[in-house]
């Protein structure tokens, strides 16, 4: 298999949970590298250009409120079979349906509030890890 990138985001929900630590935790227990990390405070025209895919959909007025409604962590990971591998540790995008000790199973309220962001495939790692971070801010020697 091969080594991928994915990007995670830590949204405002698991901040405000005071979580950020216990999710980065199963992360690095799970076998990913981070790579790049910070805090940021999105806008809410950057919390809409994030997910531009889902302008059309009803639920993308309340997506955008809650993505810029306080500091969130966009995190880029890397590990063998990065992408499948981070979607199965947060489990599926409604917590009611995701697997018991998931992220998402384990901390998250609702589909619309679901504590984490994962990439859903190597291209999209790529461009949403670039959303965030400049590619110098990505580090080549992670342990
Ligand atoms: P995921 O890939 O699991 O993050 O899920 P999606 O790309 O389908 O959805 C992105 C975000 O939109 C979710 F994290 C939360 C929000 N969403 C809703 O609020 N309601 C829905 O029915 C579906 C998604």
């Amino acid at each position: 298999m091969a080594i991928e990138r994915t990007l995670a985001i830590l949204k405002p929900d698991c901040v405000r949970k005071n979580l950020i630590g216990e999710v980065i935790r199963r992360m690095q227990d799970a076998g990913f590298k981070v790579l790049a990390l910070k805090m940021i405070n999105l806008s809410k025209e950057e919390a809409g250009g994030f997910y531009a895919v889902h302008r059309e959909r009803p639920f993308f007025g309340e997506l955008v409120d809650f993505m810029s409604s306080g500091p969130c962590v966009p995190i880029v990971l890397e590990k063998e079979n990065a992408v499948a591998d981070f979607r199965t540790l947060i489990g599926a995008t409604d917590p009611a349906e995701a697997e018991a000790g998931t992220i998402r199973h384990d901390f998250a309220d609702n589909k619309g509030q679901n504590i984490v962001h994962g990439s859903d495939s190597v291209e999209n790692g790529r461009l949403e890890a670039n959303y965030y971070f400049p590619e110098v801010e990505i580090v080549n020697n992670a342990s």
